[in-house]
């Protein structure tokens, strides 16, 4: 077989399931799409998608929990909400991808709602692995976590004007925890998740993303 053909045609089998995850404005969108830009480029058949989201079913769920007050849910109907986009996702997209060989790059997933659901009441963090035990079952392959300072990622993400505003409304503070916690959360999965300087400019986080995945890859 000629390099050019092995380039075009790799030979997974089996699916790679990545998720970035991260606080909001950390570089996640960017970052996952030029991952995917760049799997594509030698050959990989990679499915991009996001939660939540990623299924019709899910992106209409998305619009009720992203958009509207701060108050507008409590945290355990967001858990609710979440965990039935995210299986609606599961079903009739990324299950799919992967038993046909793909790469799944998902922005976001069930550890944003560990951090985000399960943070916000003491009870809660037990309730959330409990509905994903439940409902889900899976977590990704691999995990990017892009780790920022909270003011910097806050103001970005404010910069993004799509009116999907409902959590940075909570504000710094809640940026702050939720970092802590995606932290911590690496140390309890040191083998999932990877943490990514996301400081740095964007070709250089792109570059330490791509070591880790490559490196997965083989
Ligand atoms: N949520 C989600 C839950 O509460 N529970 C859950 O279970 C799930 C799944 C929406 C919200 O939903 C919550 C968490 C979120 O609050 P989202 O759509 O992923 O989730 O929202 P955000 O994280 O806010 O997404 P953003 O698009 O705002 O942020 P990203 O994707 O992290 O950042 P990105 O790539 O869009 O970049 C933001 C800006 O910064 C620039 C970009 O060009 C862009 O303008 N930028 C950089 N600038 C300088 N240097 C770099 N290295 C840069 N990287 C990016």
């Amino acid at each position: 077989m000629s390099a050019d053909v092995s380039v075009s045609e790799p030979s997974r089998t089996t699916g790679l399931f990545i998720s970035f995850e991260g606080i909001d404005g950390s570089g996640k969108t960017t970052q996952a799409n030029l991952l995917v830009e760049h799997l594509r480029s030698i050959g990989h058949n990679v499915t991009r998608t996001r939660e939540p989201g990623g299924s019709p079913g899910g992106e209409q769920i998305r619009a009720l929990v992203l958009e509207g007050d701060a108050g507008r849910w409590s945290p355990q109907t967001e858990l609710l909400l979440f965990t039935a986009a995210r299986r609606d996702h599961l079903e009739r997209i990324i299950r799919p991808a992967l038993a046909n060989g793909e790469i799944v790059i998902c922005d976001r997933f069930a550890d944003s709602t560990r951090i985000y659901q399960g943070q916000r009441g003491a009870d809660l963090r037990a309730a959330v692995e409990a509905l994903h035990d439940l409902m889900i079952g899976q977590d990704p392959d691999l995990t990017l976590l892009i780790d920022m300072d909270p003011a910097i990622g806050l103001s970005r993400a404010h910069q993004r004007g799509t009116g999907e505003d409902r959590f940075e409304s909570f504000g710094e503070e809640l940026q702050r925890t939720n970092r802590a916690g995606f932290l911590a959360l690496a140390k309890q999965f040191p083998k999932r998740i990877r943490v990514i300087d996301g400081t740095q400019d964007i070709d250089a986080v792109q570059d330490d993303i791509r070591a880790v995945v490559m490196a997965a890859l083989t």
